[in-house]
């Protein structure tokens, strides 16, 4: 088989119009992607220098929404402006030491750019699914990864300035900054190309924003559990995978809050004859899905005065499950004395379901979803 060479490549579909007008898109995206992911890293951070803010409620809703939409949205994106450069994978490299240093610098700063924004988007769209291939910790390495990526980008941008300025600047049918190979008309229109990016683009967004805008979810094909579990609201761990079944249903069950030398244990029923606050407080899974429901339960910092906790003290945050990553949250001082932070005894107005964390669970204004502990067994209050 023959190595292709650029000159192969012949359609003027394969343009720096086009492809700086999709790259503006993408690098959008990308954009809207690493700054919500920064929100959602330093949100799930225990020691925070300036805490993660209990408002608006649902910020961490709207953020961990754009931020998967976002992402979604990249992938046709990336795929049509990759389809568009690759014939430069063939060209012939340059003659003369310093033009080829220089082009060998640029071709490995694009191998970067490429394979961070692959794994991103890939790594991105397997946990959106509740796919995890892999033994990494997911949340360090795309962490770790998106600034690679958005560093990678910033370079690429500089560089490319000049060809972008140009290509944005002029008719989309221009062809002066064309690659000399390119003199064939493509199989369609640049505009049509353009067209059918923007459209698959689009159906991508639906596809997936439904997990988190109640009115898109019949649309939503791809969303990953949009509204199946008991009350209409998701359930990401059940209470049989998480193990807990036995000790969550057991007649034994006490909630134990735990100040310096001081324990306060209290049954469901205790729980329960306390005043009781409702709350509307959305569910927002990092994964993307997210719902309103409304809770009624006891205020946590009802219990942590029970105990003689002043305010100002963080709360370890312990449930009955014994492994797993998720066991136990931090849960920062500004949450724990927040009214609205709850310790959960119901769900729309129901008990709640053993898979949304019967006996009592977790639900605080503005928190990832994946810190809202379920089948809480203990309240450590910290030092
Ligand atoms: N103990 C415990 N609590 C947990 C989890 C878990 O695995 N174990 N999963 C969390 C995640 S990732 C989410 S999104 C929410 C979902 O709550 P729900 O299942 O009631 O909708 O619970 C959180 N609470
Ligand atoms: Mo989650």
């Amino acid at each position: 088989m023959r190595v292709p060479a650029d000159s192969d490549f012949t359609s003027r579909l394969r343009s720096a119009a086009v492809t700086a007008r999709v790259g503006l898109w993408l690098g959008i995206c990308f954009g809207v992607a690493f700054v919500t992911g920064l929100v959602s890293h330093y949100a799930q951070v225990p020691d925070q220098p300036v805490p993660f803010p209990t408002s608006p409620s649902w910020g961490y809703r709207v953020t961990q929404g754009l931020h998967v939409t976002a992402g979604t949205a990249a992938v046709p994106l990336l795929l049509v402006k990759l389809w568009t450069v690759y014939p430069r994978l063939f060209a012939r490299p340059p003659r003369g030491a310093r033009r080829l240093v220089v082009t060998a610098a640029e071709r490995a700063s694009i191998a970067v750019l490429v394979a961070a924004a692959v794994f991103q988007l890939a790594t991105g769209l397997a946990n959106a699914a509740q796919w995890y291939p892999w033994a990494f910790s997911f949340r360090s390495t795309h962490y770790a990864v998106g600034w690679i990526a958005i560093g990678a980008l910033v370079v690429h941008v500089a560089v490319k300035l000049p060809v972008i300025r140009r290509a944005l600047g002029a008719d989309v049918d221009d062809t002066s900054q064309d690659r000399p190979a390119a003199t064939e008309a493509g199989v369609m229109s640049r505009r049509g190309l353009l067209r059918a990016t923007w459209l698959a683009t689009g159906v991508a967004v639906l596809a997936t924003a439904g997990s988190t805008v109640p009115f898109l979810r019949r649309v939503s094909v791809l969303g990953v559990r949009s509204g199946d579990g008991p009350e209409g609201v998701p359930v990401n761990r059940s209470a049989r995978a998480a193990g807990v079944t036995a000790a969550a249903t057991s007649p034994a069950y006490r909630l134990s809050v735990v100040y310096a030398d001081r324990v306060v244990s209290l049954s469901r029923d205790d729980l329960a004859a306390m005043p009781q606050s409702t709350q509307s407080l959305p569910i927002a899974c990092v994964e993307g899905w997210s719902a309103g429901a409304t809770w009624t339960g006891v205020r946590l910092r009802d219990l942590l005065d029970l105990a003689g906790a002043p305010a100002g003290h963080d709360v370890l945050v312990v449930s009955l499950q014994e492994s797993g990553a998720f066991r136990q949250t931090h849960l920062q001082s500004n949450f724990a004395d927040d009214q609205r932070t709850l310790l959960a005894l119901q769900l729309h107005g129901q008990p709640l379901a053993i898979d949304h964390g019967y006996p009592c669970r977790l639900i605080a204004p503005d928190r990832p979803g994946v810190l809202q502990t379920k089948w809480v067994h203990r309240l450590e209050v910290q030092a």
